[in-house]
């Protein structure tokens, strides 16, 4: 489809920034850290320099703790909110406190392998080391990876969370005026309740001062998720071979490996037998099959069980892979995380199933994403039951994994 892969390299080109990709115009003006990661690997296609750019933009806005913010604020912007007075780091440029699900190292592996710009791999390999060296001490639980904002794990309305974030009080946030119900329609979005505990939950951390610690020993939603989870296992997999290609050792590496691949288990739901999310407070499991439990194979983890779930979820939707169980109770075809296709995690999910030796399944899902693509355009998310297009158009990760995968 040579016109779909114009389409795609005018998306990224007329997104970028100057050293850095927006999501789309509109809804998302700023720097997104996994978007950026998509975005690099599908510069990559065409513009192995681009693709570099992106990712040494990325951790130029590294802390000094390691952690990588979920977004840097070039330039403000007032049609987003919550914006940096709101998150007060007091950095620059501006960042938002939190992270997000690190897929940087993964894209360095795929750009290298394009690209042997071996000067520009080693200048970012100690600051991918250094981020996955903050997850490993700061965000941990029984070798699980947990989130504390849904805004980390990038799911931010996902069913997984409803448990955990039905403890979270948001009595105290007073008023705030939202933007993006002002770029797309309000049933695509997350609803109030919901942003009135973004907002409690990025205040907590606010006054802490971002202090990782205490937010991670105190804050008041900590959830051991599987996404973020089998994303650094893989991020780390990739790492370690990129440490192999400078002459580094990746004895460190190959511990974090170990205790993620034991703290995966630990996200067994024995009940549903599927990989779920769990709500370190209270220690109970969400009970939700999401699209987050099939990034076990992403990670190098394969399961017999969850093939058998996938089978079952690709063949009650017209197009997979739902970012929620269609017959769960919370199903909805069009509510960004309970439920559309994502074709970015389709990605994912599908470049597991290949490795593993499943090739019909992962056949399907990128026929599933090339063809939702081909009839709706470069759509955020998708309807799985009726292949309606949904929230932001011309969106920098569909464009990127249409160049690199579904196209
Ligand atoms: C969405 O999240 C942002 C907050 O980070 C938002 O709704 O305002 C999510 O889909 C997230 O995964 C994504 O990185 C971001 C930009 O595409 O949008």
């Amino acid at each position: 489809m040579r016109e779909l892969d114009d389409r795609a390299r005018a998306i990224l080109t007329g997104n970028d920034r100057g050293g850095y990709t927006v999501p789309t115009r509109g809804l998302y003006p700023y720097q997104w850290n996994w978007d950026s990661a998509f975005a690099a690997m599908g510069f990559s296609a065409f513009d192995p320099d681009r693709a570099w750019r992106e990712l040494e933009t990325l951790f130029a806005a590294q802390w000094e703790t390691g952690m990588v913010p979920h977004i840097i604020f070039h330039e403000v912007d007032p049609g987003y909110f919550p914006g940096p007075d709101v998150w007060q780091t007091h950095r620059q440029p501006p960042t938002t406190g939190i992270t997000q699900p690190p897929v940087a190292a993964t894209a360095a592996r795929r750009i290298y392998e394009r690209d042997h710009d071996r000067a520009r791999l080693a200048a970012l390999y100690p600051k991918m080391l250094a981020w996955h060296r903050w997850f490993a001490a700061h965000r941990l639980d029984r070798g699980a990876v947990c989130i504390a904002h849904p805004w980390e794990a990038g799911r931010d309305n996902a069913p997984d969370w409803d448990g955990a974030m039905a403890g979270v009080d948001s009595s105290g946030v007073g008023e705030y005026t939202r933007r993006d119900t002002a770029h797309v329609d309000a049933a695509m979005r997350p609803q109030k309740i919901d942003y009135d505990r973004y907002l409690s939950i990025l205040y907590f951390g606010r006054d802490t001062g971002w202090d990782a610690a205490e937010i991670a020993a105190n804050g008041p939603f900590f959830v051991a998720d599987p996404s973020m989870t089998f994303i650094l296992l893989r991020a780390n997999r990739d790492l370690a071979v990129l440490a192999g290609v400078l002459g580094e050792d990746s004895g460190e590496i190959e511990g974090w490996i170990a205790e993620l691949e034991a703290g995966a288990e630990t996200l067994w739901n024995a009940d549903g037998e599927y990989y779920d999310s769990r709500d370190v407070r209270t220690g109970t499991f969400a009970n939700s099959l999401s699209c987050a439990s099939y990034l076990c194979w992403y990670a190098g983890i394969d399961n017999r069980r969850m093939l058998e779930h996938l089978r079952s979820v690709l063949g009650r939707v017209r197009y997979g892979v739902p970012s929620y169980d269609p017959e769960g109770p919370e199903f909805n075809a069009l509510r960004y995380w309970r439920g559309p296709v994502w074709g970015v995690v389709n990605f994912l999910i599908a470049d597991g199933l290949a490795a593993a030796g499943h090739e019909v399944q992962a056949d399907r899902i990128r026929a599933d994403t090339r063809a939702l693509i081909e009839r709706n355009g470069f759509f955020e998310y998708f309807d799985p039951l009726e292949g309606r297009p949904a929230g932001g158009d011309n969106f920098t990760w569909t464009a990127a994994i249409w160049l690199i995968w579904a196209g």
